[in-house]
């Protein structure tokens, strides 16, 4: 493609302080894309565990053992369970957030899908498991990735989320996260699954030992696999909380160097159509300013379900938003709010 930003071009401006000038450009780079559109979804998540087999640095979710206090891992039933709690008319998706847990096999992570399409509505998609857990479930199983994303898009997997990129540099990534999937093997996967017609998100986790320059080359790391598949729908720059893990000493960004990494990643990711600001993480206020720099998305109503961020320190203790509350996010931008499913596919008004 000509004129794309480089990785030196990309570093300039993210250098620069015109933050007028950064909102300006990725506005306007989101306006080619979305128009006046902000995109949201009726969705709850799902966390059938946090007992983990991996030890990431960043991570405030994640207990050794079911002894551990804060451990839990829902048997099936109690999935259905949560599943008739949370589940309301109208939504059209649900979000399963794992662990990679030591004891559970393929057949498990079959069955936790199989569970919730049989109880929610059959139409509602289910975006599931990370490309970290499908790397061990096919480990463990002695199948491929592509075998794993098969089976699992039988029992109903729609998408898979876009957990476990964390940051690709591997001097940064071995700091953080040395036992999990490495960056090669994440990116394999995602074009293992857009090669079986599943499509797919990426995130970025910044704000931890990483600098700006490992976060172009991560974000021109997705933009080269999205040029050859196009199987990606969202960019989420997930912003480090460092309440309880053990990065806490870091501390957490600056509001101006979230905002600038949410431009940045609007201009120099030119070929996917989303960039989503993830309000649970981020926050109500920090999502809707970063719409004044090139995000057009922000995720779903959530429904009380999803403690990974509470955890590591997010102000969003019980997050849950109505349809209402997100539509309000958009239009005091000055955009337009539009209900869509996991596709981008823009439901009429209810
Ligand atoms: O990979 C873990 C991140 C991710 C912390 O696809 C943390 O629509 C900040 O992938 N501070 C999992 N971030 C969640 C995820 C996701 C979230 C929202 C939407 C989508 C989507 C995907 O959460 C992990 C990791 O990068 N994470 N701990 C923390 N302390």
């Amino acid at each position: 493609m000509k004129n794309r930003i480089d990785l030196d071009s990309a570093l300039k401006l993210y250098d620069s302080f015109d933050m007028n000038y950064l909102s300006e450009l990725s506005s306007g780079i989101r306006q080619l894309y979305n128009g006046d559109k902000v995109y949201f979804n009726r969705n709850f998540h799902v966390e059938p565990s946090n007992i983990c087999r991996h030890r990431c640095k960043f991570c405030s979710y994640r207990r050794d053992n079911p002894q551990q206090p804060g451990a839990w891992s829902m048997s099936l039933e109690e999935i259905r369970d949560y599943c008739r709690e949370k589940y309301t008319e109208g939504m059209t998706e649900v979000h399963v957030v794992g662990s990679v847990h030591p004891d559970k096999d393929l057949d498990y992570y079959v069955s936790v899908i199989e569970t919730i399409k049989k109880e929610v509505n059959p139409d509602v998609t289910i975006k599931a498991y990370s490309a970290v857990e499908i790397d061990d479930m096919a480990k463990y199983s002695g199948k491929s990735w592509s075998e794993v994303l098969t089976i699992l898009k039988d029992a109903g997997l729609g998408a898979l989320p876009g957990g476990g990129a964390e940051i690709f540099e591997p001097a940064i990534r071995v700091q953080i996260c040395p036992d999990k999937a490495d960056a090669k093997t994440w990116l394999e996967i995602h074009r293992t699954a857009h090669n079986l017609g599943i499509r797919t998100n990426c995130t970025m986790l910044f704000g931890h030992l990483e600098n700006r320059r490992d976060r172009i080359k991560h974000m021109i790391a997705l933009r080269d696999l999205q040029d050859e598949t196009k199987g990606f729908d969202a960019f989420i720059p997930l912003l480090f909380k460092s309440s309880n893990n053990s990065l806490s000493h870091l501390g957490e960004l600056d509001i101006i160097e979230v905002l600038k990494t949410f431009a940045i990643s609007r201009i120099v990711i030119d070929n996917i159509p989303h960039i989503k600001s993830y309000w649970p993480m981020l926050g109500k206020e920090l999502c809707q300013l970063s719409l004044l720099y090139g995000a057009d998305d922000i995720d779903g109503t959530i429904n009380d379900s999803t403690k990974i961020y509470s955890m590591a320190g997010s102000a969003e203790t019980n997050p849950g938003m109505t349809a209402n509350d997100l539509e309000q996010i958009a239009t005091s931008c000055g955009y337009r709010a539009v209900e869509r499913d996991s596709f981008y596919n823009e439901l009429s008004k209810k």
